[in-house]
């Protein structure tokens, strides 16, 4: 019979020596993206559709979406003893959580909020971080190597439950009864792929060893890298990682002459390191170009960071590009 999220969580932390507290965490997050997962399915039925009216730290505009999920996922962790404290993308600052906690959750609620009103896919990332001591900003400023599980929600034609807690990636499936259920117990990334994801539209603000690379995959076949490249782009990254995940890929948003100040334009605490923890434990690498994003040592909540991630050929060669032309 196939196995339910709780029934595997209790045999994957026997097997693995997990800590029952973090598993706890685990089934509080899974079961908000359930709740989240209701209201997605029903849209306008809902009233979820559209703007929220105001705008995050970042200075992007909120749909309704944003902040139902935020406030959902912050209820709800508030609410497991477990938790010291919480990051979201949409707010401010850290929001404090159990004296006693010894984890902390740091989440995108809804990624991909310009395909909400669009009923493309969408999802929910969230990473989560060990704790002890006084609560603080520097508290959560951990590496991503420090990540003990992380992973996303997407609902999509289905809704997914995918995570790691750094002994594999698992991928469960929502049934009827609202239940996750597993149905893939391995991912691996092949190391080499002939698809790419990468906003095109951006093309003549990266930097030129971003644009060297996608080049000569446009060459196809009887150019320097000798294959016909496809590309995809769905502007969710949670299902570009998934895409990944399932049949290997490279997915990059690069850093952007726009705004020099910025690093790129993902978030390196709510979105970088938690795919690059499921990218890594499925075989394949990640970087900002330079480094691996995992090594980076945070100085901000809201950072933000680029990224390359998926096959270790492609992330690999994409990287000594950019490490050789500085
Ligand atoms: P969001 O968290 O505000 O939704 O932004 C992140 C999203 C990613 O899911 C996706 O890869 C990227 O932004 C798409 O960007 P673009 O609009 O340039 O295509
Ligand atoms: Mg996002």
């Amino acid at each position: 019979m196939a196995q339910n999220l709780r029934a595997f969580l209790q045999e994957h932390a026997s097997a693995h020596q997990i800590d029952a507290a973090l598993i706890d965490v685990m089934n509080t997050v899974a079961d908000t993206c359930v709740a989240i997962s209701s209201k997605v399915r029903l849209g306008d039925l809902a009233g979820i559709i559209g703007e929220a009216g105001s705008g995050n730290v970042q200075g992007e505009d909120q749909k309704k979406l944003d902040v139902i999920a935020n406030n959902m996922l912050v209820e709800a962790l508030q609410g497991n003893k477990h938790v010291a404290g919480l990051a979201s993308e949409e707010e401010d600052n850290f929001v404090a959580g159990n004296v006693d906690g010894k984890y902390l959750v740091l989440f995108d609620p809804l990624d991909g909020s310009s395909n909400i009103d669009v009923n493309i896919s969408i999802g929910t990332i969230f990473s989560i971080l060990p704790h002890e001591g006084t609560l603080e900003l520097d508290s959560f400023l951990q590496a991503g190597n420090q990540q003990v599980a992380s992973g996303y929600a997407l609902y999509g034609p289905q809704t997914l439950f995918v995570l790691t807690l750094r002994h594999g990636v698992f991928v469960f499936t929502l049934n009827d009864a609202n239940e996750f259920v597993l149905t893939r117990d391995t991912c691996q990334i092949s190391p080499s792929t002939k698809e790419f994801a990468i906003n095109m539209s951006n093309q003549r603000h990266w930097q030129s060893a971003m644009q060297t690379y996608v080049a000569e995959l446009l060459e196809g076949k009887t150019g320097k890298r000798g294959k016909d490249y496809n590309m995809r782009w769905v502007a969710s990254m949670v299902a570009e990682v998934h895409r990944i995940l399932m049949r290997s890929g490279v997915f990059m948003y690069p850093k952007d002459s726009r705004d020099p100040s910025k690093a790129g334009k993902l978030r390196l605490m709510y979105e970088a390191n938690p795919m690059s923890l499921l990218v890594v434990q499925a075989g394949g690498a990640s970087t900002n170009a330079h480094e691996n994003i995992l090594d980076i040592q945070p100085q901000g909540l809201h950072q933000r960071v680029s990224v390359v991630l998926g096959s270790t050929d492609e992330v690999s060669y994409v990287t000594e590009k950019h490490v050789s032309s500085n």
